[in-house]
């Protein structure tokens, strides 16, 4: 099947970018959209609440999660892709395997949202090309069951920004229009919260790549460390709502091109304080002396 080719979206704020996780373990919201009909009412609420973007996934990346087969990983998300792209939609597939988003672009996904910045399957990056669908390139270091022992880095900002740009022009090597790619430093994907901070605190770093840059802090586990209760036990999940907003709101003034959320209403007001902030900025800005 051929796929029309879509271009990157492009707003005058940061995008949003709302998620379904149609898996039993992913660590927000596993198990709540298992089900197809439930996981298609979810997709059509995040866009009616102000998602440009929904991506869908079906295989879990928390820590130390397991993998499944791709037949599974497809069950999971093609009806969801399916229904939210006819009705319109754009849709992300959220995947590491080229056999899963060809299916999805097949089914109408415009995106793919590849954590693995193409190094798990090598036949993704000849699919993004031949394809010509925008891709998500993000910082990974390996699959879930192993990454958090490879959280160490001397620098993390430094190797972070080299080992995307490893990724970046491996892909335009394999003919990706570089236009089409977007950049993430993969919060919570082989790091610590102290290497988190350190990539929100210098996002205009790997801004300087040349490339639109996605942030997805939502939920992570260091917002929950960082709000922790006088008993120092992190917040659970849904309780780290407040300090995602907090961080779409960092990540679009530093001019992120996305952020990754699951729940869009906050986060939407947050990108679009931030973008107020940036155009004021840019209008007021002092003469140079
Ligand atoms: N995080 C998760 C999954 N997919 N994709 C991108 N591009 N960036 C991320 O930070 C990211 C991702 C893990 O979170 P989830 O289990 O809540 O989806």
């Amino acid at each position: 099947m051929s796929h029309p080719a879509s271009d990157l979206p492009r707003l005058d704020r940061c995008v949003v970018m709302g998620v379904v996780n149609v898996t039993p373990d992913s660590f927000s919201d596993g198990g709540r959209y298992l089900d197809p009909t439930v996981a298609i009412e979810r997709g059509f609420e995040l866009i009616k609440a102000g998602a440009d973007i929904v991506d869908i996934g079906g295989e879990s990346t928390r820590p130390g999660a397991g993998r499944i087969e791709p037949a599974e990983e497809i069950g999971r998300v093609l009806p969801v892709v399916h229904e939210l792209a006819i009705a319109g939609g754009y849709v992300s597939i959220d995947t590491t395997r080229a056999e899963v988003a060809t299916a999805a672009l097949d089914a109408g996904a415009r995106m793919v949202n590849d954590v693995s910045g193409g190094r798990a399957d090598p036949a993704m990056i000849s699919l993004i090309a031949r394809t010509g669908v925008p891709y998500v390139i993000m910082h990974w270091r390996g699959h879930s069951d192993t990454m958090q022992t490879k959280a160490t880095y001397a620098d993390v900002v430094a190797e972070v920004c080299d080992e995307l740009r490893q990724r970046y022009e491996a892909a335009a090597e394999g003919g990706v229009d570089p236009e089409q790619i977007v950049l993430d430093p993969g919060l919570g994907f082989a790091k610590l919260p102290q290497h988190n901070w350190a990539l929100l605190a210098n996002l205009d770093r790997i801004a300087s790549l040349g490339r639109p840059v996605l942030i997805g802090g939502s939920r992570k586990r260091f917002l929950g460390e960082v709000t922790a209760g006088p008993d120092g036990r992190p917040r659970p999940e849904a309780a780290r709502e407040d300090a995602t907003v907090a961080v779409s709101a960092i990540a679009a003034l530093s001019g992120a091109w996305g952020i990754r959320v699951h729940e869009v209403a906050g986060n939407l007001d947050a990108v679009k304080v931030a973008a107020a902030v940036r155009a004021a900025a840019a209008s007021t800005r002092a003469p140079a002396r």
